[in-house]
């Protein structure tokens, strides 16, 4: 059975299981219906930021340390990054060396369309995942658009990746990304203006709403290595908390809740547009004859 297969370390057998999950077929449900029971050891980490941040060079870097946990799976939502074959050769090449260590599998969601069906199919794969026995599941998410921030935000940990001189970029990108950031790193230390960074971080963080947990600021050179290990600390003593609080409970309840209402309204809108009724109706509402709220009313009625 492939689900076993894949439990025992089979990586063509997972790759089909994940591509039946991402594309909702049947048999993705029933896959997905099996492993969920097992699933719940898996510890996320979403890390999101603006595209050339340095968010992939981060979780190639953090492999190394999540690896100490159990195996590590990467979930690329980035259709620019190395993992999924974008970005300067360089850094694919440096990308490659985890692609042969069987305790690390890395899967790209790039070619998955627009941005509604990822954000649709990355829960689902990170909880295949889950349910297959990864220790650490990692998501990699370019922290532009709300879809894409709603994915990351779904991590147990949110790490958000900035560089020297974010401050000064405009504001209405950046209130989001303060309110979901766990951890903060500001990558690319080694360029100048990194202190101001972290001080203008420090200052919206706290104009912020009071949180039981105060997210913690690193300084990052992810092409080197410095600072990471500061990083994967910050992100283990933020599981601490999350653990020793109840918060984590508290948070995958909230990611369920989020989920199921999800799934409740695209299967209510593949049902709506399939309905040959729809049609009808709105034939009628351009017609002035139906209101378009009487007329989801009797579609929702009719289902
Ligand atoms: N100077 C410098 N460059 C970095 C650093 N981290 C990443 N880069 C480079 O920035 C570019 C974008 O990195 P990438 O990880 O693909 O960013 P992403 O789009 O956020 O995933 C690449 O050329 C990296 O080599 C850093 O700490 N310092
Ligand atoms: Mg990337």
């Amino acid at each position: 059975m492939l689900i076993e297969r894949a439990r025992f370390g089979d990586r063509r057998a997972l790759g089909r299981l994940v591509s039946c999950v991402e594309d909702d077929t049947d048999e993705g449900r029933r896959v997905l219906a099996a492993v969920y029971p097992s699933g719940g050891g898996a510890w996320t980490t979403g890390i999101t930021g603006a595209p050339g941040a340095g968010k992939s060079t981060l979780v190639d870097g953090l492999i190394g340390f999540a690896v100490d946990q159990g195996n590590v799976a990467v979930v690329a939502v980035d259709p620019s990054s190395p993992f999924s074959g974008g970005a300067v050769l360089g850094d694919r090449i440096r990308m490659q060396r985890h692609t042969d260590d069987p305790r690390i599998y890395i899967r790209s969601m790039a070619n998955r369309g627009h941005l509604g069906g990822l954000a649709d199919s990355t829960p689902r794969v990170v909880a295949l995942l889950d349910g297959i026995g990864f220790a650490e599941v990692m998501i990699e998410t370019v922290g532009v658009g709300q879809a894409e921030i709603d994915v990351a935000s779904s991590a147990d940990t949110v790490v958000v990746a900035v560089n020297p001189g974010w401050g000064d970029s405009i504001q209405t990108a950046k209130a989001g990304l303060l309110e979901i950031g766990d951890v903060f790193v500001v990558n690319k230390a080694d360029r100048p203006d990194v202190d101001e960074t972290v001080t203008e971080l420090l200052r919206m963080l706290d104009a912020g709403p009071e949180r039981a947990w105060r997210p913690p600021i690193v300084a990052t050179v992810a092409t080197d290595g410095t600072g990471l290990d500061d990083l994967w600390a910050a992100i283990l003593d933020h599981r601490r908390h999350l653990t020793e609080t109840e918060a984590l409970q508290v948070r995958r309840r909230e990611r369920a809740s989020r989920e199921i209402e999800a799934a409740v309204r695209a299967g209510l809108r593949r049902r709506a547009s399939l309905d040959s009724g729809g049609v009808e109706l709105l034939n009628r509402v351009a017609a002035r004859e139906v209101d378009p709220w009487s007329a989801a009313g009797t579609i929702i009625d009719a289902m």
